[in-house]
């Protein structure tokens, strides 16, 4: 069995579209980070860093592991269950490029949006727009990568989607408000549509 420690976050879940994706049982347990649930003896014992998501999996051929990073539990549940890590060196090559865009490049600049928006005292509309742009930016290569006739960023549905799934969920607004990036946005229902995203965009039923 594991134990999935998330909040309701990007980050939180694209781990969990992860593990629902590759068929993997899981236990949601919610963090509330308003309430610095995070910051409490037992969570800083699982991470340190203080974030979520973390992931316990109790069932390993060396005992138990406890792992944090979104990117890294998206890859671990890939390479626990053989699945969504292209065989074919090409497109697995290419499926790590989009996850890498989605982890750093994305993942960040959403993350700056978050901090700009919701968390920095002193305002900046200025530093903000340039982080909506550079987002923006970076879901503009994402339409021009799956107008050419790739259904998903690597033809077949892999990490680099669970990756990518939820920030744009997250940021479906903007890019509408953006117009335009109409391959993107039916990549996005392509998603929406799974099973196993949709299990684990809503964690805790
Ligand atoms: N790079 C990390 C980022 C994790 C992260 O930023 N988690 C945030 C929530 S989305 C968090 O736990 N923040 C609480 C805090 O920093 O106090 C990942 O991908 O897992």
């Amino acid at each position: 069995m594991i134990d999935l420690y998330l909040a309701g976050t990007a980050n939180g879940l694209r781990a969990a579209v992860a593990m629902a994706e590759c068929g993997l049982e899981f236990r949601a347990h919610k963090i509330d980070l308003t309430q610095g649930q995070q910051r409490t003896p037992e969570f800083l014992g699982m991470n340190p860093a203080g974030q979520i998501p973390v992931m316990i999996d109790h069932d390993t051929p060396g005992g138990r592991i406890t792992l944090a990073q979104s990117g890294a539990i998206i890859l671990y549940a890939a390479e626990k269950s053989g699945r969504f890590l292209p065989q074919d060196p090409v497109r697995r090559a290419a499926a790590l490029q989009w996850f890498m865009l989605g982890a750093t490049d994305i993942a960040a600049a959403s993350g700056a949006i978050f901090q700009l928006e919701m968390v920095v005292q002193e305002k900046s509309e200025a530093i903000t727009q340039h982080f909506r742009k550079r987002l923006l930016r970076f879901f503009g290569l994402c339409d021009a990568q799956l107008a050419t006739g790739h259904e998903y960023f690597a033809d077949e549905a892999s990490v680099a989607d669970f990756m990518i799934y939820p920030n744009y969920f997250a940021r479906k607004a903007l890019i509408d408000e953006a117009g335009g990036l109409t391959s993107l946005h039916a990549w996005g229902a392509r998603m929406a549509a799974r099973a196993g995203v949709q299990k684990g965009m809503n964690p805790f039923g």
